[in-house]
């Protein structure tokens, strides 16, 4: 509300300058000065270094926004792949930047260099088949390289042969939050359906299916560092998407289809935290928090608890209200913590098994306490009839 309000007064006062900028228009008239509306010698040289006060800014602002925002761009990557998507994005980058600094720079000095004079005519001409070629093939030499570049990085990328040895894992989105789902030791993902999602198979997992017996299902998601994980996502509701901003990952987590990508993780969490660049940077977004603690405290509310890097599975899609929120740890380990880890893990059929057993075990409590209390009822009722004979009895004699 505050904001709308703000752009309404903004707005008025817009059109409030705009009016007094008339005003002061009419009251010009007949005076001496040039109303004639044709720019003179004086209004183009004006024109021309305020193009030139532009292309500074935006020179200037270019350098300083590098210099001021560069350090939060992502920083080492922790997959494989990721140093093929970095230097494509490097190559993509100094591309722009040159282009821009020297298009940018021709245009105004051209603009400056040509501005309208009075003993100036300008050139007319229809065309130049020179120029058209040279601005035509250039483009698109440099735009083919770098499409042919993009999509030998996103073959590289995506292409999961048959025969190769990776972990299958499924990552399941929903509002709002993720969870993953092992293949087990047959590394087959048993089917799935929402239709078969009932108590804690929130993923709706055919049990009936023999791949599914040895299925592990988790809300942290663990892989080992130096093995290829294949990634298959669905979606329970709407369009989620998979985004593993330090592995240089991400697709979109369709409803009613699977979509997938693999990678292979190239730093434990532990090696990962102690990247120098990762030391400096939990070191300031300690000290901040350090600072706000204390003045937190001095309000009366509770400190702040120091933070500690960790892989993050983010969605990337604005999918609701808590979007901001679904984002699940991921923990490289070492290859042995993995196998460790996975293997104190239950799979989901023993979990099912669990739930049903703790539910008849429940049951069977509640009717055995049904059966007790209606017992006592009785021998209450017992008690309270017979009171009542001997009372009645008693009457009589
Ligand atoms: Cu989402």
């Amino acid at each position: 509300m505050t904001s709308l309000l703000v752009i309404i007064v903004l707005v008025l006062l817009a059109v409030a300058l705009w009016q007094l900028t008339r005003i002061f228009d009419l009251t010009q008239v007949g005076s001496s000065s040039d109303d004639s509306q044709v720019a003179s010698d004086n209004d183009n040289n004006i024109q021309g270094y305020i193009m030139f006060g532009f292309l500074a800014f935006i020179y200037i602002f270019t350098i300083y926004g590098l210099l001021k925002w560069g350090n939060l761009a992502l920083h080492t990557p922790a997959s494989e792949h990721g140093i093929l998507v970095d230097s494509l994005m490097n190559i993509t980058w100094v591309l722009i930047f040159t282009v821009q600094v020297i298009t940018q720079g021709l245009l105004h000095w051209f603009s400056f260099k040509n501005r309208g004079h009075k003993d100036k005519k300008a050139l007319f001409f229809a065309d130049s088949n020179k120029l058209e070629a040279l601005w035509s093939i250039i483009p698109s030499v440099v735009l083919a390289c770098l499409i042919l570049y993009g999509l030998y990085a996103w073959n590289n990328i995506m292409f999961v042969d048959k025969d190769e040895d990776v972990i299958e894992i499924e990552l399941y989105a929903q509002q709002f939050k993720w969870t993953a789902r092992y293949a087990g030791n047959d590394n087959t993902l048993g089917k799935a359906n929402v239709r078969l999602i009932e108590g804690i198979n929130t993923l709706g997992v055919d049990m009936s299916d023999k791949n599914s017996e040895d299925d592990i299902v988790v809300t942290e998601l663990h892989i080992p560092k130096g093995k290829k994980v294949h990634f298959k996502m669905r979606s329970q509701d709407v369009l989620h998407s998979a985004y593993f901003p330090h592995f240089r990952a991400q697709m979109n987590c369709v409803p009613g289809m699977v979509t997938e990508f693999a990678f292979i993780p190239t730093y434990t969490t532990a090696e990962y935290r102690e990247l120098p660049f990762m030391v400096e940077k939990v070191a300031h977004i300690n000290k901040l928090r350090a600072e706000k603690s204390v003045e937190l405290v001095a309000k009366g509310g509770t400190a702040l608890d120091p933070y500690t890097f960790d892989y993050l599975l983010l969605c990337n899609k604005i999918c609701g209200s808590s979007h901001y929120n679904m984002q699940m740890k991921v923990v490289v380990d070492t290859p042995e913590d993995y196998k460790k880890w996975l293997s104190e893990k239950t799979t989901l059929a023993q979990d099912i098994k669990a739930a049903a057993a703790a539910d008849a075990e429940k049951a069977a409590a509640e009717s055995a306490k049904a059966n007790t209390d209606s017992t006592a009822k009785d021998t209450v009722k017992a008690v309270i009839d017979t009171v009542k004979a001997v009372v009645a009895k008693v009457a009589m004699k």
